[in-house]
């Protein structure tokens, strides 16, 4: 059974990301989405309200399930008996971090291996700091995120 994690902050999830879900759980068997409990960071959604969410927006995706995280991904994989990291590239931007960590990961277990996916055009400029910031300032985010998302987020209004 091929079983790939795709982590991240998902604070909040944003339809990029969605996308990225639907299109990795389609390579593997099982797919987790695991979600960075970082207690260094202030995230504007806890970590209990990202699963939340994630487990909303992908309630009809029967090969995906979440999880929170702490601590090294490379020590969630092999909780997880996964061998797969699933990333989304948008830009150019994203590579240098994205090879870094990578290849971080790679050194700290051989075994585990990285599949990029690129974003799908329509999203290439979508970020969850961008959907925080148009939020922020009261702009309509019902392009950028599910609808379960956006209710999240008048609720901490
Ligand atoms: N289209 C396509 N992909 C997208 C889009 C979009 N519109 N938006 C985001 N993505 C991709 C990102 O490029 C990323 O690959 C993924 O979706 C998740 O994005 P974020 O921003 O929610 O997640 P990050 O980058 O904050 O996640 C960082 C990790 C949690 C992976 C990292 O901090 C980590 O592994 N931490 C654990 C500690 C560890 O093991 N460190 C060692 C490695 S250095």
């Amino acid at each position: 059974m091929r079983i790939a994690v795709y982590p991240g902050s998902f604070d909040p999830v944003t339809l990029g990301h969605l996308n990225i879900i639907q299109r990795s759980a389609k390579l593997v068997d099982k797919l987790i989405v695991g979600v960075l409990n970082n207690s260094n960071k202030s995230p504007l959604f806890s970590v209990e309200e990202r699963v939340n969410m994630l487990n909303e927006v992908t309630k009809d995706m029967k090969n995906v399930e979440i999880e929170a995280f702490d601590g090294l991904l490379v020590e969630f994989l092999k909780k997880k008996n996964a061998s797969v990291i699933i990333r989304g590239l948008r830009a150019i931007s994203d590579f240098e971090y994205e090879l870094q960590i990578a290849q971080t990961n790679n050194i700290l277990d051989p075994k585990i291996d990285t599949i990029f996916l690129v974003t799908d055009v329509e999203y290439s400029y979508l970020s969850s700091s961008i959907v925080r910031e148009v939020a922020k300032y009261g702009g309509d985010i019902s392009q950028l995120v599910p609808e379960y998302v956006k209710e999240m987020f008048e609720k901490k209004k």
